[in-house]
């Protein structure tokens, strides 16, 4: 069985989130998604609007995910891939590169991002609007 991970905050998910989803998972058979937890989030400097269980309750009802688990620091990655026996890291490519210390471990693939889609463009359309309304 091919094992596939992923890592990211996934809030307010949509179809970006859905598209890096869905051809991770076909670049393999099984797919493990890291989800930031709400303490390492605000290391990145990001406030999700879900909690962390919200947050995973989503993922995990996510057809193409076959399992969450914590993301909780920078360096566990390497460990991640051992325990949970990765064959293929997948990020999107506003991350190409930072990952390829993994090379060693894994196969390492940078997918292209969903062009005009973010969570930070859906907070701040829905800000426009209720400025609005
Ligand atoms: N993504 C995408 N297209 C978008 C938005 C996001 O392909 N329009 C991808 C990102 O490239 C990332 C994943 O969806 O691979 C999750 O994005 P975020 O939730 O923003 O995650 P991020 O803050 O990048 O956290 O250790 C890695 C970090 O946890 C990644």
């Amino acid at each position: 069985m091919k094992k596939v991970i992923t890592y990211g905050t996934f809030d307010l998910l949509h179809t970006g989130h859905i598209n890096i989803l869905r051809r991770a998972k076909a670049l393999g058979d099984y797919l493990v998604v890291a989800i930031s937890s709400d303490e390492f989030n605000a290391g990145k400097g990001k406030k999700a609007y879900y909690t962390f269980e919200q947050r995973k309750a989503i993922l995990e009802a996510v057809r193409y995910v076959d399992e969450v688990i914590p993301e909780e620091n920078w360096e566990q990655k390497n460990t991640d891939i051992k325990d949970h026996d990765i064959d293929v890291f997948v990020m999107g490519d506003d991350w190409e590169g930072e990952f390829d210390f993994l090379k060693d471990q894994c196969e390492v693939v940078y997918l292209p991002r969903t062009e005009g889609i973010s969570t930070t463009q859906i907070k701040k359309d829905l800000e426009k609007r209720a400025n609005h309304d």
